[in-house]
C-alpha cells in the first residue's frame, strides 16, 4: 500500500534481523496479527451480541471466566495450530499447556505463552482490554510433543513478545529484541499499520499506576513510595487493565506497580504471560521491570501460572522502588 507500512510488510522486511531465521517466526507473528483482528472484531461487538458477562465457569485460578476470554483463547489456539509454527501453547485460561498433536505443529520450533484477554473484568464497562504473548524457542526436539520445560524459561530466552490493545483504537505492539514497534489497526482496510516506529519510554515519568486500595496491604517500601509520589505531585492513573496501563505509561513515562500484598503474598500478575513479555518490551524501549529484588526477565518460572510482584516502566522509577524495598 502506498505510503503505509502494514504489519505483514514490516514483519517480512525485518526477517533478516534473526540470524537463524527461516521465516517461521515471521509467519507466527503474522498469525498472531490475524487472530487478534478476529478478537478485535468480537470485542467491538461484545455489547451488541450479548457476549459480555460471565459464563459461570472458573479457570484454574478460581476466577470467573468471561465469554470473551474463552473465545479469544479459542481463536488464538486455532490460528496458531493451523499455522504450525508453534508446537504448544500455554494460556491463562487453561490449567495445562496444550501440546499440538498434529504432525505439522510437532515440527514447530516455537512455543507461545499468552493471556488471551487480559483485564477481562473490564469488558462489561467498555474499558480497554488486551492480549499479551511471549514466544520461546522450544527446548525439546523438533518433531516431538511440546514439554513443560519448553515453557518454563526465563524472560531472557524470549525471541519475541508483544501485546494487542483493544481500545479507542486497537494496536499491536511487539519486539523481537531489536526495538519496539507499534501498529494501529485501520478498520477501513482491516490492516495493522505502522504508527509508532521504534518506541522509547522516558527514564523518569510523572505517572504512577497502582490499585491504591491495596495501600495498607503493601510492603512498607511501597507505602513510602506512594507517599513520595503524592508529595512530588505525580499523577495517579490506574485503569485496572494491565495492557492499557502499561501502554499509556510506555508512551507518557511512568511506572506500574503490583506489589506482593498480605492478601496476595506473591503478587497477582502472572510471570510467564503477563510480566515477562511486558518486561521484554519495557527493556527494549529503554525502561525496566523488576519484582523489587530481581530483574523480571531473569526469573525462571517453576510453574506455568506462577505469580510475581511487578514494577515496570520508566527505569529510574523502578530503581527508586527497588531501593525502598531493600
Ligand atoms: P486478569 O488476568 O484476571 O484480567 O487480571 C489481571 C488484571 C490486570 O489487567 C490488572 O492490571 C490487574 O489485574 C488489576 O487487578 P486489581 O483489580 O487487583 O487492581
Ligand atoms: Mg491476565
Amino acid at each position: 500500500m502506498i505510503g503505509v507500512t502494514t504489519l505483514d510488510e514490516f514483519i517480512i522486511d525485518r526477517q533478516d534481523d534473526f540470524p537463524f531465521a527461516t521465516g517461521d517466526l515471521s509467519r507466527l507473528l503474522r498469525d498472531i496479527g490475524f487472530a487478534s483482528k478476529i478478537v478485535n472484531r468480537e470485542v467491538n461487538m461484545a455489547g451488541l451480541v450479548d457476549l459480555a458477562g460471565a459464563i459461570g465457569s472458573e479457570n484454574i485460578q478460581g476466577e470467573e471466566q468471561q465469554k470473551l476470554d474463552v473465545l479469544a483463547d479459542e481463536v488464538f489456539i486455532k490460528a496458531l495450530k493451523n499455522g504450525g509454527e508453534v508446537c504448544g501453547i500455554a494460556s491463562e485460561e487453561n490449567d495445562d499447556f496444550i501440546a499440538f498433536e498434529n504432525e505439522k505443529s510437532k515440527q514447530g520450533k516455537y512455543v507461545l505463552a499468552m493471556d488471551p484477554l487480559d483485564g477481562s473484568s473490564n469488558i462489561d464497562v467498555n474499558v480497554s482490554i488486551g492480549t499479551i504473548f511471549s514466544i520461546f524457542k522450544r527446548k525439546s526436539e523438533v518433531g516431538t510433543l511440546a514439554t513443560m520445560d519448553d515453557f518454563l524459561q526465563p524472560g531472557t530466552e524470549q525471541v519475541a513478545a508483544g501485546y494487542v490493545l483493544y481500545g479507542s483504537s486497537s494496536m499491536l505492539v511487539y519486539t523481537t529484541g531489536n526495538g519496539v514497534n507499534g501498529f494501529t489497526l485501520d478498520p477501513s482496510i482491516g490492516e495493522f499499520c505502522l504508527s509508532h516506529p521504534n518506541m522509547k519510554t522516558s527514564e523518569s515519568g510523572k505517572i504512577y499506576s497502582m490499585n491504591e486500595g491495596n495501600y495498607h496491604l503493601s510492603p512498607q517500601g511501597i507505602q513510602t513510595y506512594l507517599d513520595s509520589c503524592k508529595k512530588e505531585e505525580k499523577t495517579a492513573r490506574y485503569i485496572g487493565s494491565l495492557v492499557a496501563d502499561f501502554h499509556r505509561n510506555l508512551i507518557k513515562g511512568g511506572v506500574y506497580l503490583y506489589p506482593s500484598t498480605t492478601k496476595a503474598p506473591n503478587g497477582k500478575l502472572r510471570l510467564l504471560y503477563e510480566c515477562s513479555p511486558l518486561a521484554f518490551i519495557a527493556e527494549q524501549a529503554g525502561g525496566s521491570a523488576s519484582d523489587g529484588f530481581q530483574r523480571t526477565m531473569e526469573i525462571k518460572p517453576t510453574e506455568l501460572h506462577q505469580r510475581c510482584a511487578y514494577y515496570v516502566g520508566s527505569k529510574n522509577m523502578v530503581a527508586d522502588i527497588e531501593v525502598l524495598l531493600k
